[in-house]
């Protein structure tokens, strides 16, 4: 149903991995594709409120402003140009726009494995999900094969190198660390220099969490890109900016402070799974238009997923029967 994105012959695993996704996504489903789908099945008739509640329901959902009004627009348009009767009719066209918006941002990480030391350096404010994506990357990325380190680049927050060990601990990832209260971005190039010496394909880097706002932090984060560049020219590879998706338009604030003073080449979006603002992708795709790798749809390793455009909305908006279609 309402189906215009295709789907392969779903596994019984893709099958599962699809369900946990939906149900990851499940009060976002509720609050924004859920009330879209209501008002379009249930409405008789195409007139002037019709699109204002649409539009009420994008903003709601923290699709932000100018995502919605060119949601708006673009239904306008179609309305204008074709013979559309019944609200219903509304709803491919809805989903292939908002699928339009997040398409050019999904471009999954590319890493070879050439054991030359990628390195990632994970930024956010505290309490984003930092820590928690880095020990789930190294698992996903040591069960694909590579070699992964990791450099305990948080020496601000206590427990951080602890917590960040207890991950390197769980999936056998060799963590390099030094004291609470190290520089951090030596900690970093000690890190690179071991991850070359090792031939480690990929270094993820954690790093303390930061509000934006605060410039002498940022500056700090800038150093650390600097002295990284000083180990490899071409480090960082990944500027990796992870945003909790429950702070909803905030998170858009953040990443664009964030890409400003770092230069952000990905995005992780975490915590989808406790709030219903997770239209926030639509907002950050359409603003920034950088790649979003990962999403987060739960605490476990296996609820880090790569983010793919065409299952993220075929999960928001189809019924059971369909699969994954990747
Ligand atoms: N439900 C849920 N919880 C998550 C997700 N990602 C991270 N968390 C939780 O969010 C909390 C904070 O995660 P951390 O990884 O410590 O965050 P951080 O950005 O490293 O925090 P600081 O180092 O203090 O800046 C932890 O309790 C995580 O388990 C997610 O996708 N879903
Ligand atoms: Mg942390």
């Amino acid at each position: 149903m309402f189906g215009f994105i295709k789907s392969k012959s779903a596994t019984p695993k893709n099958k599962n991995l699809f369900a946990r996704l939906k149900d990851g996504l499940k009060r976002t489903r509720s609050n924004f594709t859920g009330n879209l789908l209501n008002l379009l099945l249930n409405r008789q008739s195409i007139d002037k409120d019709l699109l204002e509640e649409i539009e009420t329901i994008l903003l709601m959902a923290d699709v932000g402003v100018d995502a919605t009004s060119d949601i708006i627009e673009n239904l306008t348009k179609h309305l204008k140009n074709n013979k559309i009767s019944e609200p219903k009719e509304l709803i491919d066209k809805l989903k292939e726009h908002l699928h339009s918006i997040l398409q050019p941002c999904s471009q999954t990480l590319d890493i070879p494995k050439t054991g030359s030391a990628y390195t990632i350096l994970v930024t956010g404010i505290n309490g984003a999900g930092k820590t928690t994506t880095i020990g789930k990357m190294a698992h996903q990325f040591q069960q694909k094969g590579y070699s992964v380190m990791l450099a305990a680049g948080d020496t601000y927050r206590a427990a951080a190198v602890e917590q960040l060990e207890t991950w390197g601990e769980r999936h056998n990832t060799p963590v390099i660390s030094q004291s609470t209260g190290a520089d951090s971005a030596s900690v970093i190039f000690d890190a690179i220099k071991s991850a070359q010496a090792k031939k480690v394909d990929i270094l993820i880097a954690d790093t303390a969490g930061r509000l934006h706002t605060k410039s002498n932090l940022m500056e700090e984060l800038k150093k650390v890109k600097r002295v990284m560049a000083k180990a490899d020219q071409n480090a960082p590879h990944e500027t990796m900016l992870v945003l909790d998706a429950s702070i909803g338009q905030n998170a858009l604030n953040q990443a664009q402070t964030f890409h400003q003073d770092m230069n952000v080449t990905g995005i992780t979006i975490t915590k989808l799974d406790g709030t219903a603002k997770g239209g926030i992708l639509f907002a950050i795709a359409r603003q920034l238009n950088i790649p979003i790798r990962y999403i987060g749809i739960g605490e476990g390793s296996e609820d880090l997923r790569e983010f793919n455009a065409d299952n993220f909305i075929n999960a928001l908006f189809e019924n059971d029967s369909q699969g994954e279609a990747k």
